[in-house]
C-alpha cells in the first residue's frame, strides 16, 4: 500500500485563515509592522501567562534567542552541553567564541546526564547549556543546584518544551535563561519566532538592547547589538495560534496515545517513558529502533518512504560528527551515538489521521 499524499514529520498549526486576514486589518490600520507593535505587546502578555513566567522577550527566532542569550550572560571560555540535539545549540555557542564540552546522556530520555557534568567543570567552564530534547525536562534541580555550587550560569534550550510544565510549575522558570523556539514545525508557531524566559527582571533591558542594535536612545548606543525583533505579523500569527494551542496539545496528545496502543509491545522498539508528574506537549514521537527489532534504524526509514511517508532522523549525525565540528572539542559521548544511530521521529501533528497513523504503524509492524 502507497499513499498518494506523503506524510511529513510535521505540519505547522495554521488558524482559520479569515482570522488572519482579519487581524492584518489591524497592521494596515496602524501602520507599525515592527519595533515592538500593539500585537508584539498583546502576545507577550499573553505568553507569559500561558508559559506560567514573570518575564520573557520575544525574538524574531530560536536561533538568535539563544545567541542572545549568551551574549547577555557574558559567558566566556567553555560551556557544557549536550552533543544529542539540533546544530543550533552548538552552533550558537560556537558562534558566539565559546568552546562547547559534550557531556553524554540518559539512556532513559536522551537528555544531557546531569551525573557526569561536574567531572567536566574546569577554571575555564562558564555555563551549562542543556536541552529538554523532545520537550522531556531535563533534571532540572539537579543542573540548576551544580550550577549554583559552581558559579555557572544555565541557559535551558527549551526550543521543544512549549508549555511543558513540571507539577504545575513552567519550564522557563528553570535556570537563568530558557529558550523557546516559535518555528512552523513547534507545537506553537509565530512562523519564525523565539522567546526568552529569565529569572532575573534586569535582564529585560540586556535582552532588548541587544536584539536593537543596542540603542538605548536616539542619542545612546551602548553596545554592538544585533537586530532580532519579532515583527507584527509574526506576533499576529503567534496571538491567534496562541488561542488554539491547548487544543494542539490534546489533539497530538490524543495521536501519541494511538501510536503507543500500536508501537508498545514490539520488540525492538523502544518508547519515551510517560510521567505522571509532567504536563508534556506531545512535540515528537521518537522511537529507537534496536538490534532485537530485525532491521536497522535506516532500512525502516527506507520502508517508510518507499509508502510515502518521511520520518525524521532527529538527531543524526550526532553534533560531534558534524564536518565542522570532528575532532574539535572534548567530550565522549557513547549514549549519544548510540541513540543518534538509532532514533527515528514518527510523523506527529495535531491534526495527522487516526489513518495515517494505523498505516504508519502497520508498516513497522511489518504487516
Ligand atoms: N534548539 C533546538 C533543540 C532546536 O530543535 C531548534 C530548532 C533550535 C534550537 C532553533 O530554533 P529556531 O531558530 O528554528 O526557532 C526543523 C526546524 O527548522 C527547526 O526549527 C527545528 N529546531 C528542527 C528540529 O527542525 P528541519 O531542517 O528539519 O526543517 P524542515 O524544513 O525540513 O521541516 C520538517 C518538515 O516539516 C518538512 O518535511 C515539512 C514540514 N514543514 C516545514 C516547514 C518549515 C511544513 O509543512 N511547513 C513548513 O513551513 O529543521
Amino acid at each position: 500500500m502507497k499513499n498518494n499524499e506523503p506524510i511529513y514529520v510535521t505540519k505547522p498549526f495554521l488558524p482559520p485563515f479569515e482570522e488572519f486576514t482579519e487581524g492584518l486589518k489591524r497592521i494596515w490600520d496602524s501602520k507599525l509592522l515592527t519595533n515592538f507593535g500593539p500585537i508584539y505587546n498583546e502576545l507577550l502578555e499573553g505568553l507569559k501567562k500561558y508559559l506560567g513566567v514573570e518575564n520573557l522577550s520575544l525574538i524574531v527566532n530560536g536561533h538568535q534567542a539563544l545567541e542572545i542569550a549568551i551574549s547577555t550572560l557574558q559567558l566566556s571560555g567553555e560551556v557544557i552541553t549536550t552533543p544529542f540535539t539540533f546544530a543550533s545549540t552548538t552552533h550558537a555557542i560556537v558562534r558566539s567564541g565559546l568552546e562547547p564540552v559534550f557531556c553524554d546522556i540518559r539512556m532513559d530520555n536522551y537528555n544531557i546526564d546531569e551525573t557526569k557534568i561536574e567531572d567536566l567543570i574546569t577554571e575555564k567552564t562558564s555555563a551549562i547549556i542543556p536541552v529538554h530534547v523532545y520537550g522531556t525536562p531535563c533534571n532540572v534541580e539537579v543542573i540548576d543546584a551544580i550550577a549554583k555550587r559552581h558559579h555557572l550560569k544555565v541557559i535551558y534550550d527549551a526550543a521543544h518544551a512549549f508549555g511543558v510544565k513540571i507539577g504545575d510549575q513552567g519550564i522557563g522558570t528553570y535556570g537563568d535563561i530558557s529558550m523557546f523556539s516559535f518555528h512552523a514545525t513547534k507545537v506553537y508557531n509565530t512562523i519564525e519566532g523565539g522567546g526568552l524566559a529569565f529569572s532575573n527582571a534586569e535582564l529585560a533591558r540586556e535582552i532588548y538592547l541587544r536584539q536593537n542594535f543596542g540603542i538605548a536612545n536616539a542619542e545612546e548606543i551602548l553596545l554592538p547589538g544585533t537586530n532580532a525583533k519579532m515583527n507584527e505579523f509574526q506576533a499576529l500569527m503567534g496571538l491567534l495560534n496562541l488561542k488554539y494551542v491547548e487544543q494542539e496539545i490534546n489533539n497530538r496528545k490524543k495521536k501519541v496515545e494511538l501510536y503507543r496502543h500500536y508501537l508498545s509491545k514490539i520488540p525492538g522498539i523502544k518508547l519515551l517513558p510517560n510521567s505522571e508528574k509532567i504536563k508534556q506537549n506531545y512535540a515528537y514521537f521518537p522511537i529507537v529502533v534496536t538490534e532485537e527489532y530485525g532491521m536497522t534504524r535506516d532500512e525502516l526509514a527506507v520502508k517508510l518512504q518507499k509508502h510515502n511517508i518521511f520520518p525524521r532522523k532527529y538527531f543524526y549525525p550526532l553534533i560531534t560528527d558534524f564536518t565542522c565540528y570532528r575532532g574539535r572539542y572534548r567530550g565522549d559521548t557513547p549514549n549519544a551515538r548510540y541513540i543518534a544511530d538509532r532514533v527515528l521521529c514518527l510523523p506527529i501533528w495535531g491534526g495527522i489521521s487516526e489513518n495515517m497513523i494505523y498505516e504508519i504503524c502497520q508498516v513497522i509492524l511489518g504487516e
